[in-house]
């Protein structure tokens, strides 16, 4: 019986591949280095490669296959099945599920990496029982997923549902997108960690020069564990919250979801992020007082969201 779906997550550093049963169970998972050099090819053939020895070694046949889903960052067109644009994997227009569907012989489809994560965690995690959400993804960048009446909104062409890039603050902070001052230039885990390493410059007191010492290097984990003791972390983790929240406000005045579920790196620090989020939220939307309150909640799928939100592409 066909029962067993293909899902991979194609990241700037690594690709991550699953076999995920049609009730949302991880069976098996690995992960590659991507090669991002030498094109589009590559990549299939190592999700070929790595879903391949997944199967065999789980002792499942390619005929218990439904399909392969594959989530992309940037601009994926999935009614196209084309990767329109993801700057950092040096994709440009590339029609990736044909040529996944030719290389791997399954049916593929494909989507945006947080618009998979978020199906995913509608599908199999804390969104079930929300028609509106809105899921957010704090890594590297900010990534998206707007589930409005049931329904994924992905915007004409899937190049919508971008909530990493609007803007925060006029002329403010350089994105990697081209403009200056947006969300993901100051709520991702990539801005924490450069507004951090910015701040020890002007306190050179600070214990975070201890930790940087020690561990050569400066994470969101740290700096959320240092800002229980030492000044300049608690400010930069509670400016941190503020432009977290400031953001999922604008969106909660737009969408009025009844939940924002946030994933990536940084979700993993739970109520210490959550709680005051949720606080700040419900304390600065519009007609807070006479409107139903929003819900803030972590993700539940963790490190496995890509790959079972991938896969859930083929799940009705
Ligand atoms: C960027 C953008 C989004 C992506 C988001 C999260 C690219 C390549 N990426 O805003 O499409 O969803 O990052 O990506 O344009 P991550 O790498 O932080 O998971
Ligand atoms: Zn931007």
């Amino acid at each position: 019986m066909k029962n067993y779906i293909i899902g991979a997550d194609i990241g700037g550093s690594y690709i991550k591949c699953g076999v995920v049963k049609y009730d949302g169970e991880v069976v098996a998972t690995g992960k590659a280095p991507t090669p991002i050099e030498t094109g589009v090819e590559s990549i299939v053939r190592v999700i070929k490669k790595m879903s391949d020895k997944l199967l065999s070694d789980a002792g499942i046949t390619k005929g218990c296959v439904i399909g392969v889903g594959i989530g992309s960052a940037g601009a994926v067109d999935s009614r196209k099945g084309e990767v329109c644009f993801a700057a950092n994997l040096i994709m440009d227009r590339v029609p990736l599920a044909s040529i996944a569907e030719e290389t791997l012989d399954l049916p593929v489809k494909i989507a945006n990496d947080a618009n998979c994560a978020c199906i995913g965690e509608w599908k199999f995690g804390n969104g079930r029982t929300f028609s509106d959400m809105i899921f957010v993804t704090l890594g590297t960048g900010i990534g998206g997923g707007i589930i409005i009446g049931n329904q994924l909104f992905e915007g004409n062409g899937g190049a919508g549902g971008e909530i990493g890039h609007m803007l925060l603050c006029k002329d403010g902070r350089q994105c990697s997108c081209g403009r200056k001052g947006c969300f993901e230039a100051y709520a991702s885990g990539g801005a924490l960690v450069r507004q951090t390493l910015e701040a020890m410059q002007n306190d050179k007191k600070s214990k975070l020069w201890k930790v940087l010492d020690e561990s050569k290097m400066i994470t969101p984990k740290l700096i959320f564990e240092m800002s229980q003791k030492d000044k300049l972390a608690k400010h930069i983790v509670d400016d941190y919250i503020v432009n977290l929240s400031e953001g999922l406000v604008d969106l909660c005045n737009i969408f009025r979801p009844q939940a924002i579920i946030i994933g990536g790196g940084i979700s993993a620090q739970g109520d210490r992020l959550i709680e005051p989020v949720k606080r700040y939220v419900n304390d600065h939307i519009f007609a807070k007082d006479s409107t139903p309150s929003v819900e803030v909640l972590q993700a539940k799928l963790g490190n496995n969201a890509g790959i079972i939100g991938a896969a859930s592409l083929f799940v009705e």
